[in-house]
């Protein structure tokens, strides 16, 4: 298979580029994305490619890019940069990404600025990467877009490329709809139909990725099968790839001579006291002032602990030019000073803090010296920190206290997880921690080793590329299964050719639209012109195949020379006969029962209504809420699957409708039944639920069959027509051919 080019795409480069008095200097840079994609690159992914670039703002103006370019040390892709006006990004990074969606998506409403020119210039840059990237970009190119600052981007990717491969990964939470729809209509719409803009869209656990489809759910009104979804003609994939790290780097670390003579030094420093380690970005995400609570809660409540242990904390600087940042400082810098001041003494200091960056080899001796690591962010997507402790730990020693709002908390199953809002709780795990057994701690962590040297940074990337081809793959296979001309000039071939044709065609969702009532779907004159034009075709056989009640397709086909097919088969009328009634009877009070229970549905569900035949019973949801009523309808379906089975009922699920039926009665059946009644040289079948699907599986046997389902759900049948309206256009186009012969 020819290999195809991968263009990722970030907010910023990986590369930081500087200006000093010795001139322009550059060096990669690094964090959490940066080396799970480099790793993933470095470890044989670039193989899988025939080229890789990485596009980004990359922090630096046009000119001084120039001049560093030359002297960029090696990377496994070639860098792309994308410039912006600076005041532009501004109002794109630190407006809308970092005090719109940052505090939105890590469920900190009231920090939301919400203000209309951090929106515009988001989207403007957005904009500004689309073109950029489309003029570098062919169509059989695979693209990969990186977080939250580039949510519109697939869509608008997709616009200049429609045939584009696209991924997009958010490495934040998704929030609940109840948060979402907290911003403008037009903000939450752009957002979801950017995203929706990829073939595949990546979260780091299921319940984000549950979250982003219920709220497309209700913004879009798109539905979805927890997976999947339609979206401008294209099926959708969303899925859970939790991040992970370089295991064998951090895990090899605890030997590096550097690392450890560091380690050292601390234990020495440490003496006989317990130590307490954490390190984070600036960010109120963090929860370090409830940490802060925590802690403070554990030296007051085991007063044992006090002079016998040390907190030693680190803030790495971060956007601190948002206010919201630069006033956490404050918190924290008051906090510590506080307890500092409160609960130590002379000779005691309860927290050692630092405000700064940590070297790789600190890092990781500070994560191999400490007893426990103590991780409480108030939201995080991932929280690659807990990761790393637990990887660095090759002595098998330490505890990891983790929030269970992380991401990482789906996966650090063993650690001691807690409610980041409740400090005893927090004091409790401390101690628990501080005095779990060498054995305990050493069982925890080998269980959690074991489990990110598996499923580690390379596998994430590895993953998704896998999950993309797939969804692709898929996806054409669908694209061709859609009646094209040429499958649509074959069609047209045969039947002109053939001698005795059979048409059969479901009614409603196929030769018309939905309506809101059954009553107001009536054949207009046009439709019913074209059923007349086929049905007098002397070599045609038509009929109407429909879940209607007998007396309704009587009225509405009064006079058109069809055949007749209510109540999904129970009732038969052919063209020139009587109705012939199923001999397979309903039984006792069937129906009072069935209809007790959907009663209670409708009064449950608002807009529903129940449609009551001869043969079978229906519950209607169209006119629903579109997240109630598929609620609703799960559990209605539950609800008569049990006496149904009693009384030798189907429960049917059909497009917005459960049914209930006698048992043995199907389109399916029916169709059986016509097809031996001639010898057909071509026939034609049209039909949009999953009341079709009996038909269709009955003519998957007959090469000769066209069966074509409408809509663009998979199916039985061959092909896929988009909707009723392209229905009409197909029988139109053969109600004009003129028979060749009259039938003697
Ligand atoms: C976002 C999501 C998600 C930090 N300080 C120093 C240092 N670090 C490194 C850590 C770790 C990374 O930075 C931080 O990653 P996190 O995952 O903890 O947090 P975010 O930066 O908020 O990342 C997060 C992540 O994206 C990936 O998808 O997990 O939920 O918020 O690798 O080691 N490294 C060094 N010195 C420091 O002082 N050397």
């Amino acid at each position: 298979m020819q290999k195809k080019r991968l263009f990722i795409v970030s907010n910023r480069l990986p590369i930081t580029i500087e200006q000093t008095e010795n001139g322009v200097t550059s060096r990669p840079s690094s964090g959490g994305l940066v080396s799970a994609i480099t790793g993933y690159l470095e470890k044989g992914g670039s193989e899988s490619f025939s080229e890789t670039f990485w596009a980004g703002v990359p922090g630096c103006t046009e000119k001084i890019w120039s001049v560093a370019t030359g002297g960029i040390a090696s990377a496994p892709y070639s860098y792309l940069p994308v410039f912006v006006n600076w005041k532009k990004y501004e109002l794109y990074y630190n407006g809308f990404s970092n005090s719109v969606l940052w505090p939105l998506f890590h469920y900190f409403p009231s920090f939301v600025d919400y203000n209309t020119s951090y929106f515009d210039a988001w989207l403007e840059v957005n904009g500004i990467f689309a073109e950029q990237l489309a003029a570098k970009l062919r169509k059989d190119d695979i693209v990969w877009i990186q977080d939250y600052h580039l949510l519109p981007l697939a869509g608008l990717l997709r616009d200049h490329l429609p045939g584009l491969t696209i991924g997009f990964f958010l490495h934040i939470p998704f929030p609940s709809y109840e948060l979402f729809r907290l911003i403008p209509k037009n903000w939450q719409r752009t957002i979801l139909s950017g995203m929706l803009g990829a073939d595949l869209v990546g979260f780091h656990t299921i319940d984000y990725a549950l979250h982003f489809l219920a709220s497309v759910e209700e913004v879009l009104q798109v539905e979805h099968d927890g997976q999947h979804m339609w979206w401008e003609n294209r099926r959708v994939k969303t899925d859970a790839f939790p991040i992970s790290i370089d295991f064998e780097k951090f895990h090899h670390a605890f030997d590096h001579p550097s690392v450890d003579e560091m380690r050292r030094r601390y234990l020495e420093l440490k003496g006989t006291k317990k130590m307490i380690f954490s390190v984070d970005r600036l960010d109120y995400t963090k929860g370090v002032a409830n940490r802060l609570k925590g802690y403070e809660a554990f030296i007051s409540s085991y007063p044992e602990y006090r002079g016998n242990v040390i907190f030693v904390l680190v803030i790495v600087p971060s956007r601190d030019v948002i206010i919201k940042y630069a006033e956490r400082k404050k918190i924290i810098d008051e906090s510590v000073g506080n307890i500092n001041s409160s609960r130590g003494d002379v000779v005691w200091q309860p927290i050692i803090y630092k405000y700064g960056h940590l070297s790789f080899d600190e890092l990781v001796a500070l994560y191999t010296t400490c007893d426990l690591a103590l991780i409480t962010p108030l939201r995080d997507g991932m929280n690659l920190v807990s990761k790393e402790f637990v990887a660095s730990r090759k002595d098998g020693r330490g505890v990891l206290v983790l929030s269970e709002v992380a991401g990482a908390a789906r996966e650090l199953t063993e650690a001691l997880l807690v409610n980041p809002n409740d400090a005893a709780e927090m004091a409790a795990a401390i101690k628990a921690g501080l005095e779990m057994s060498p054995e305990a701690q050493r069982e925890r962590l080998t269980e959690m080793q074991d489990r990110i040297r598996t499923y580690n940074v390379y596998t994430w990337a590895a993953d998704f590329f896998r999950e993309l081809a797939v969804v692709k793959d898929a996806q054409l296979e669908f694209e061709i299964k859609f009646l094209d001309k040429v499958t649509k000039v074959e069609l047209l071939d045969s039947y002109s050719k053939a001698g005795k044709r059979l048409l059969l065609l479901d009614y409603d969702g196929t030769l018309v639209p939905f309506a809101r009532f059954p009553g107001a779907a009536a054949p207009d004159a046009v439709l019913l012109g074209i059923l007349r034009a086929l049905g007098e075709n002397f070599l045609n056989e038509l009929y109407i195949v429909s879940g209607r009640d007998s007396q309704t397709l009587e009225k509405w086909f009064d006079g058109i020379p069809v055949g007749l097919i209510a109540e999904h088969g129970a009732k038969v009328r052919h063209r020139d006969g009587d109705w012939e009634t199923s001999t397979i009877a309903p039984s006792g009070d069937w129906r009072s029962k069935m209809e007790k229970i959907m009663q209670e549905y409708v009064e449950k569900c608002p807009h529903t209504f129940i449609e009551r035949k001869d043969f079978s019973i229906a519950w209607h949801y169209r006119n629903a809420d579109l997240v109630d009523g598929a609620v609703r309808a799960r559990e209605l379906y539950d609800d008569l699957m049990r006496p149904a089975g009693q009384m030798s009922l189907n429960v049917l699920n059909g497009h917005k409708v459960i049914e209930v039926r006698m048992r043995g009665i199907n389109k399916g059946a029916a169709v059986g039944h016509i097809l031996g009644r001639d010898n057909y040289e071509f026939v034609l079948c049209l039909g949009d639920d999953q009341t079709d699907e009996d038909m269709f599986k009955k003519l998957a046997t007959r090469e000769d069959a066209f069966t074509i389902k409408v809509g663009n759900e998979a199916s039985f049948a061959k092909y896929n027509l988009h909707n009723p309206a392209m229905v009409q256009a197909l029988l139109h186009t053969m109600a004009s051919y003129a028979p060749a012969r009259p039938l003697r």
